[in-house]
């Protein structure tokens, strides 16, 4: 028996039946079901779900929440985002600046869910050209110790076309989040600009947002100017796509980028991304590190990897900063990294992030940290005094 049998605490009656259920059948659909339930109750979640999942290995345990995620009828929230936490950016209206990071939905399975769930936008991928494995299993590690995971997926990727009519049809309803799309090249492919370009072509009538990413940090045999150059030529490639694009509305595309960059190469991409040909519409810091702090505890934590989660959160807050400060605020930036309270995304909005995303977290938590974050992040900002989000991005940096 792998779950608690006693009731909750709150009593509540259909908790205690759904608990019940999972406990008779564990391992069976009634595990799902059990998933499914939605009910916005966090110690739910915390005492009964989460264990359970924990005690999977954490690549089951992953596609078990996909699949809740795309299954299941959550009970959609049914009340509105406080107005505090209503964004634009892009000429896109976010009922609030707390997304889904790339890589737990790749294959846009459950973006209606995960909607539902209370993300105000949800960003698929990363998706490659033509399907591919990804590595060896296992490859995602739990540091539970740590609140954080190691993860060398290596881009397992349905590939465009199935993800493609997946985003489609999701994109026709009219109840749904914003949805972005990381583009991801092919392990086999010789040439990443063309992988991106044919991302570009492929989502950029459906997709709300695009993401490329330069994230591998440090590839041996690459020095400063080379390295700048080599940027140039891809952003430069990848945006003269998009603006051929024959679309009312150009996407905008967004780089995203690796924590564990140099003090130089931070001043590289600045500079790149701030000259005309090469201007991209905003950048998401940051992706896993490789690096690995000297607090980890977990069993896992030599595995080869990205590390993400808690021990991220600090390095990335200082990644955005730092960034903000060498684009002049004049890029916009979505924070990534270790968010998993209200006061987290808070300081990455401090730090310059319009828009902030989480995965760790939600892997950790379950779907009541989005609720919970949202609440509490409506109420730092209306104790700092201020009305929404936008006033407080970058307040710390301009200091
Ligand atoms: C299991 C796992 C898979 C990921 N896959 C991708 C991916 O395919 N593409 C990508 O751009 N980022 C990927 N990421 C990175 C996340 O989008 C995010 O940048 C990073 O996890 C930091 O956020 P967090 O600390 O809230 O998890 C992945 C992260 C995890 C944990
Ligand atoms: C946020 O507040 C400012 C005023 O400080 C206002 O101009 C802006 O429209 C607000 N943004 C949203 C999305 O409501
Ligand atoms: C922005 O959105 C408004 C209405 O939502 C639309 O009229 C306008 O054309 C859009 N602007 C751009 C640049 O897409
Ligand atoms: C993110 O970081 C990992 C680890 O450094 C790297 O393998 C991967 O290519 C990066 N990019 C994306 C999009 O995840
Ligand atoms: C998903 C994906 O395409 N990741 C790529 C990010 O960028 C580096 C190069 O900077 C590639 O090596 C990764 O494959």
């Amino acid at each position: 028996m792998l779950v608690k049998t006693e009731g909750p605490r709150s009593g509540m009656r259909g908790h205690r039946q759904l608990t019940a259920l999972v406990t008779v059948t564990v391992g069976g659909t009634a595990t799902f079901a059990g998933l499914c339930v939605w009910n916005g109750n966090e110690n739910f979640y915390r005492d009964y779900v989460m264990p359970f999942t924990k005690r999977l290995d954490p690549e089951t345990s992953h596609q078990l929440a996909v699949f809740a995620m795309k299954h299941c009828l959550i009970k959609k929230q049914h009340k509105n985002d406080p107005e505090s936490l209503a964004t634009k950016l892009w000429n896109l209206s976010f009922s609030n600046p707390i997304g889904l990071a790339a890589g737990f939905d790749k294959q846009a399975e459950g973006m209606q869910g995960l909607h539902r769930t209370g993300f105000g936008f949800v960003e698929i991928g990363s998706v490659t050209p033509e399907p591919q494995e990804g590595n060896d299993k296992p490859r995602v590690f739990r540091l539970s110790e740590d609140n954080a995971i190691i993860n060398r997926y290596g881009f397992n990727s349905e590939g465009h076309e199935v993800v493609y009519n997946r985003v489609k049809d999701e994109g026709e309803k009219k109840d749904r989040a914003v949805i972005g799309v990381n583009l991801g090249k092919n392990k086999m492919s010789s040439d990443a600009t063309q992988d991106y370009v044919a991302g570009v072509n492929k989502f950029g009538k459906i997709a709300d947002y695009l993401v490329i990413n330069v994230s591998s940090p440090n590839t041996p045999g690459l020095r400063g100017l080379q390295k700048k150059a080599e940027l140039e030529h891809l952003i430069s490639n990848v945006l003269e796509a998009r603006n051929a694009l024959n679309v009312p509305k150009l996407p905008p595309l967004l780089l995203k980028i690796a924590p564990d960059l140099s003090e130089e190469e931070k001043k590289d991409i600045a500079n790149v991304v701030l000259k005309n040909n090469c201007r991209v519409d905003g950048l998401i810091v940051s992706n896993t590190t490789i690096s690995r702090p000297e607090s980890l505890k977990g069993d896992s934590k030599d595995e080869i990897g990205g590390l993400s989660g808690e021990p991220l959160k600090d390095i990335s807050t200082k990644c955005i900063r730092d960034i903000y400060r060498l684009t002049n605020g004049q890029i916009p930036i979505i924070g990534v990294g270790g968010v998993a309270s209200g006061q987290d995304a808070f300081e990455k909005i401090l730090a310059g992030a319009s828009l902030v995303q989480l995965y760790t977290s939600f892997a950790f938590q379950g779907p009541p940290v989005v609720r919970r974050i949202k609440r509490e992040l409506d109420e730092i900002l209306r104790l700092n005094g201020y009305t929404n989000v936008s006033e407080a991005v970058g307040r710390e940096s301009r200091k």
